[in-house]
């Protein structure tokens, strides 16, 4: 029997009724006021009238302010543009379903075939195939390379990602390690054209994806040590190699750039970093046969479910020598860099849609008598969000543009050393951003922020690894240790001397006069941190590395913020964010110094602390 109440006068009534009935205080406002209404029937006890519209994708590139005033700057060339607008339609038409579908439909592993064979066949869905194809006719990878738009080029191509990343079902790993693997292929100057070729293509049929294996069951961030697969000589001057890999992601690619160590004629390898070489192997021929390979089982992940990621024994893979001997690692450090930029782009992408899903919803979810753009601290929340992402879009886009220089031979020596250092301040800070700004926006949509089939939790799982794989956070922040004692500090130098510039641009604004002054404050301090740093032993620079990279990252950030909010076409808004990122702690580590966190009695007593529970009163592990 269908139940109908008028709410109109009756609250009271119509609260205890609905408590009755078991909805919350939250639902009762909405049988108060759905869509701004005074009164509403409810025309079944547990279903009711109201219906709250979800938030929808629209264009990505005409909602992207800043990406657009961005390409305006530096970049204003019609087609591009054009080309932007067309992707933007067809992400919402097209690929944004098919990334969801890539999320409903994980691969699986066939392991045998009904005969008891071992085929170890992923099989993935229909919407990965289609969008590795869209990824070759859209050039996604092939952009990069043709550099149509000279040192420009890379700023494109990254936009491109960036837009397509959040709807992508993950494709954009592989597209990743493909791209990483072309990049090591042309700056080793390898004779494989044939592979770089399908690497970079367009045609669909003729593209092809390239893996990344490093993991290995004792090192995935020790990679020096941990590797243990041998690659042996073979008579035609290709190797064999046998070993175990545990961690795969994308395993459907095509071919693959791994690590092994060559045996010498009694079957004994160099240990570490110096008994490393790089080779590259097809992984599956023509017919879907793998190639010495068998595929243990698919991982069971928290997040990125749409990727093939397996364990991997590799017994007899046949490959070919791409580095010179004992020069793996810095051989794959290319594909690194190249991997860790598509992390950063990954994470801003995420950071930006969320932005974007929030800013439509607010226009469209009533509580408490009014939408939710009307509740300023909702705003002041969103606002904050969007502070974060512009910060982390500009570093983005400076990466991309300075990779985009260096590949066309454009880079000054202070672009490359910024190069080098930035890219793994990129990637370590928006990976923890991306996972802050994606937790805070599922928040902005209550409780269906964390309902499964909104499609919005994965978005969450999937942030959750941008601060993981390619270098955790601890170990990028070593490694931009290890880029200022490579360069003998020039890394350091290049930054101090780009922000200066970028600041000294900008003295002339008023406006921005507080944002300019701390980051001027917090750049004297960082210079001063590092000169005592450098007469103390390294291991206190070494326990100040994160909080170090954090401030090299905030700097540069607000140092980017400032140079966007100078430029003449700027808005106020442009200003403001660039005052409110400058609000915040810019240098940590010189705030972080003198708490005294990075002496040697801090480090006892963090021990202390952490193992409260297992250390006894000799300070010795129960
Ligand atoms: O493979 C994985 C999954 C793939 C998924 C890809 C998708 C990502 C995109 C997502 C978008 C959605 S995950 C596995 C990733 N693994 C890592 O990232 C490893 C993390 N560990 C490190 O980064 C370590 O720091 C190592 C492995 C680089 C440390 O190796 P070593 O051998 O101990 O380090 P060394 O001895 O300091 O460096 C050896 C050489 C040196 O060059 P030379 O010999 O010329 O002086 C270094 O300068 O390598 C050079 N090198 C670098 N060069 C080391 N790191 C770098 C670097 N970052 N850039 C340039």
């Amino acid at each position: 029997m269908a139940l109908w109440v008028c709410c109109r006068g009756n609250r009271r009534a119509l609260h205890m009724l609905s408590r009755s009935l078991g909805y919350s205080s939250g639902s009762l406002s909405e049988l108060n006021e759905p869509n701004g209404h005074s009164h509403a029937l409810v025309s079944r006890s547990v279903i009711g009238a109201f219906f709250q519209e979800p938030p929808l994708l629209t264009n990505p590139f005409t909602q992207d302010a800043l990406l657009r005033a961005y390409l305006q700057r530096h970049l204003p060339v019609q087609e591009v543009e054009g080309d932007l607008l067309r992707f933007g339609e067809r992400i919402v038409t097209e690929i944004d379903s098919l990334g969801r579908q890539c999320e409903l439909n994980p691969p699986r592993l066939q392991q045998y075939d009904a005969w008891g064979r071992r085929v170890d066949r992923i099989i993935t869905c229909d919407a990965w195939t289609r969008l590795k194809h869209i990824s070759a006719q859209e050039g996604l990878v092939a952009s990069g390379y043709e550099r149509t738009y000279g040192e420009w080029s890379r700023v494109y191509q990254m936009s491109k990602i960036y837009l397509f990343a959040p709807s992508s079902g993950l494709y954009t790993c592989p597209l990743a390690m493909t791209d990483g693997a072309a990049k090591v292929i042309e700056s080793l100057g390898l004779p494989v054209t044939d592979v770089f070729v399908r690497l970079t293509s367009r045609d669909e049929q003729e593209f092809w994806t390239s893996g990344q294996w490093m993991t290995e069951r004792r090192g995935g961030s020790d990679v020096s040590t941990g590797t243990e697969t041998v690659a042996r000589r073979q008579q035609d001057g290709c190797f064999k190699l046998y070993g175990f890999k545990w961690f795969t992601s994308a395993t459907d690619a095509d071919v693959t750039l791994t690590l092994g160590r060559i045996t010498d004629v009694h079957g004994r390898t160099t240990p570490g970093s110096r008994g490393l070489s790089l080779f590259l192997a097809q992984v599956w021929d023509s017919h879907g046969s793998s190639n010495g390979v068998e595929v243990q089982r698919l991982k069971d992940k928290l997040g990125t479910r749409q990727l093939p990621t397996a364990e991997l024994l590799l017994d007899g893979m046949k490959a070919q020598l791409v580095s010179e001997e004992g020069r793996g690692v810095a051989s794959i450090a290319n594909m690194l860099t190249i991997t860790r930029i598509y992390n950063t782009v990954c994470a801003v992408g995420a950071m930006r849609r969320m932005t974007q899903l929030c800013r439509e919803y607010s226009c469209k979810r009533s509580v408490f008598g009014k939408l939710l753009k009307d509740h300023p601290l909702h705003i002041q929340t969103l606002s904050r969000l969007e502070v974060e992402t512009r910060a982390a879009f500009l570093l983005m886009m400076e990466v991309c543009r300075l990779l985009g220089r260096e590949e066309n031979q454009t880079c000054t020596e202070k672009d490359t050393h910024l190069l080098r250092l930035l890219t793994t301040v990129a990637k370590l800070y928006t990976g923890k951003q991306a996972l802050c700004v994606v937790s805070e926006g599922l928040e902005a949509f209550g409780g269906q922020g964390y309902i499964e089939d909104t499609g919005h939790p994965s978005m969450l799982r999937d942030a959750q690894v941008l601060s993981i794989w390619e270098g955790t956070t601890n170990v990028l922040s070593l490694d931009v240790l290890r880029s200022i004692e490579k360069s003998s500090g020039s890394v350091l130098q290049a930054f101090f001397t780009d922000v200066k510039e970028r600041l000294l641009a900008a003295g002339s604004s008023s406006a921005l006069r507080p944002a300019v002054s701390s980051l001027q404050t917090s750049l004297s301090g960082l210079m001063r941190f590092i000169q005592s740093a450098a007469t103390q032993p390294s291991g206190c620079l070494e326990l100040a590395a994160r909080d170090l990279s954090y401030s090299l990252a905030r700097i540069y950030m607000g140092a980017l913020l400032v140079d966007h909010a100078v430029w003449e076409n700027a808005k106020h808004t442009d200003v403001y964010a660039a005052l409110r990122w400058c609000e915040q702690d810019l240098c940590p580590v010189v705030s972080r110094d003198s708490t005294g966190c990075y002496d040697q009695h801090a480090v006892a007593m963090d021990t202390e602390l952490v193992y409260d529970a297992s250390l006894n009163d000799s300070g010795v592990f129960d």
